[in-house]
């Protein structure tokens, strides 16, 4: 039987095993959203393109499948490229379905034509224009085969009108087939048992560990290795969750607004095993002064990212569960050869001295803003009173800015997947959507966005989204009045010259919240905190919850930007 374009896509997202698309119409993608009805395939329809994408990679995030927007052509296609960036940045596998103007028309100034493969060429792992009915089957499946394979990543595929409505044979390919492209998964034994000599026999061995552990479900292997081994665990913004937050041998983030003791464990490991991560700049500081004394293995599932920042004197081109799965055979079979508890423990009990030193703290000022009567309490305290409510049981979301860091700081990561954040592009107006997408994800988890007043404005749109679709995401807003993280470097680097990042001009968020359909709080004293986030949890409906804190408060510890990590600005 012969099947429109539209019906073929549908018929391949259905065998992709996709459940959820987020999405937003338009002339160029109307047939597919005629088709739609005929499927058990839920729509969600955003109100925002940008909105589709992110919901799309929250989804994918909490889930672990991939994640899948539809948009129109035109506008509809350029305003999902930031949340693309994103996932792009994030390593988020994710397809991208955009109309196109018919065949004929392109490259004519056609209406809402946009050459939207040339845009994301840069940020995305791979992209198609489908010029051919016939092709678009392969083409899906090479997509999501792309998406979820490897790095992950974003994949988009543009589908002019014409081949949406074209028919042919419909034929879903058994398997895919791309002749330039084989990650390799399996790691080489050489390099893996040259690695398990190194940490082994090192005295201050320490795992920093990145999103990879994560999206290669690694955490598992992960924790046996550092527990029965003895040995410390520091992760990025990407890695929270691989190892849990609440084990004494988790020392917390590190990088620029990382721990004390991660950093200094950084600073004075002798071996580094960097698993699934990347050595970004808000992670390593001053370059030359990064692990100063350590040999480095690095295991990555992208050969292109081995190097490309720092020495590594041991790499390992793999999958990281496979690797971490390696490492844990070959340090099996040498258990008994020593104790490693004790061969490691003077440099455990050294990164935990450090820990009691200089624990993640904050100041509690009763006479704070004592004139302008709000702004008494501290956001940290917030985010630890979540943790508390929600007993670590929660999907968190966050927005970007100081919000993000003690979202990162104050609430501990005790499983994967339980932190949505925007690590690489660090993208304001990401968590609220990225909310929406977990929770449709995960239905009765408790999901809360964790926002800044200015981040939340730029997809507060979304909020509809929720409601109309029963999902009862919670959006603790710590609203400082200031875009916080700017208005931070302004005033450590910039003689606080706080241009352009006061934002006391802003809506009544609990009156918006209504208006919208949900619910909405506002808590300005401290003592409220726990009743109102309590309640508001309970409710089976969106909340916005804004909650006046601390107006100048800042995040630390701090590394200033092209430091090294010991040069930490302290609280
Ligand atoms: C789309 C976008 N625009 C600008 C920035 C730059 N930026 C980073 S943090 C920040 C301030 C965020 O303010 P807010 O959301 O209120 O959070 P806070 O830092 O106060 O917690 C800005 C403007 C960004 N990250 N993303």
């Amino acid at each position: 039987m012969e099947l429109t374009g539209a019906d073929i896509l549908l018929e391949c997202l259905k065998r992709e095993g996709v459940d959820v698309v987020f999405g937003f119409p338009g002339g160029a993608v109307i047939d597919i959203y005629d088709a739609i009805p005929r499927y058990s395939l839920r729509h969600v329809l955003v109100r925002h393109e940008q909105g589709a994408v992110h919901a799309a990679d929250g989804y994918a995030r909490a889930s672990g499948k991939v994640g899948v927007a539809l948009v129109t052509s035109g506008p509809g296609a350029t305003n999902t490229v930031t949340g693309i960036a994103n996932a792009y940045c994030d390593s988020i596998p994710m397809v991208v379905i955009t109309g196109q103007v018919p065949t004929p028309l392109i490259g004519n100034d056609a209406f809402q034509e946009v050459d939207i493969v040339g845009i994301t060429r840069p940020c995305t792992k791979h992209n198609y224009l489908v010029k051919d009915v016939d092709q678009l089957a392969t083409v899906i499946r090479q997509a999501f085969y792309l998406a979820r394979s490897g790095r992950p990543g974003p994949v988009l595929v543009d589908l002019p009108k014409d081949v949406v409505q074209a028919k042919t044979k419909f034929v879903y390919p058994k398997s895919v087939k791309m002749r330039s492209y084989n990650p390799t998964i399996k790691p080489n034994k050489l390099q893996l048992k040259k690695a398990v000599d190194m940490f082994l026999d090192a005295k201050r061995p320490l795992f920093y560990v990145g999103g990879g552990v994560i999206s290669s479900n690694g955490s598992e292997e992960l924790s046996w290795l550092a527990r029965n081994l003895n040995i410390p665990v520091t992760a990025t913004l990407m890695g929270l969750g691989a190892f849990p937050g609440d084990d004494p041998l988790f020392l917390g983030m590190l990088g620029m607004h990382g721990t004390y003791a991660a950093n200094m464990g950084i600073n004075n490991c002798d071996v580094m095993i960097a698993v699934g991560a990347r050595f970004d700049d808000r992670v390593t500081g001053k370059l030359d002064a990064f692990a100063p004394e350590a040999k480095i293995v690095h295991v990555d599932i992208d050969p292109t990212s081995i190097r490309k920042n720092v020495r590594v004197d041991v790499p390992v081109v793999s999958d990281c569960l496979e690797a971490l799965k390696g490492f844990k055979e070959l340090a099996q079979a040498r258990l008994d050869e020593k104790d490693w508890k004790k061969v490691h423990q003077p440099w455990v009990d050294q990164v935990q001295g450090w820990k009691v030193e200089h624990p993640l703290t904050y100041k509690i000022d009763p006479e704070c803003n004592k004139d302008s009567g709000d702004g008494k309490i501290k956001p940290q305290f917030v985010v630890e009173t979540i943790y508390e409510l929600s007993k670590g049981d929660a999907i968190i979301a966050t927005e970007v800015g100081q919000n993000q860091m003690w979202a990162a700081q104050f609430y501990h990561y005790n499983k994967p997947r339980t932190l949505l954040t925007s690590g690489g592009l660090g993208t304001m107006g990401y968590g609220f959507p990225a909310a929406i997408g977990a929770q449709l994800a995960f239905p009765d988890k408790l999901v809360v966005d964790i926002a800044g007043d200015g981040s939340i404005q730029m997809n507060i749109q979304e909020l509809i989204t929720a409601v109309c679709n029963d999902l009862p995401v919670k959006i603790v807003i710590l609203n400082n009045t200031y875009l916080g993280m700017v208005r931070q470097w302004q005033e450590l680097f910039y003689a606080r010259n706080y241009c352009a990042t006061c934002m006391d001009a802003q809506p009544d968020f609990v009156a918006l919240a209504k208006a919208y359909g949900a619910e909405g709080y506002r808590i300005t004293e401290p003592e409220d905190v726990k009743p109102v986030l309590q309640e508001a949890f309970a409710l089976p409906k969106a909340c916005i919850i804004d909650v006046r804190v601390t107006k100048e408060e800042n995040v630390y510890p701090m590394v200033p930007a092209g430091a090294s990590l010991t040069e930490m600005l302290l609280v």
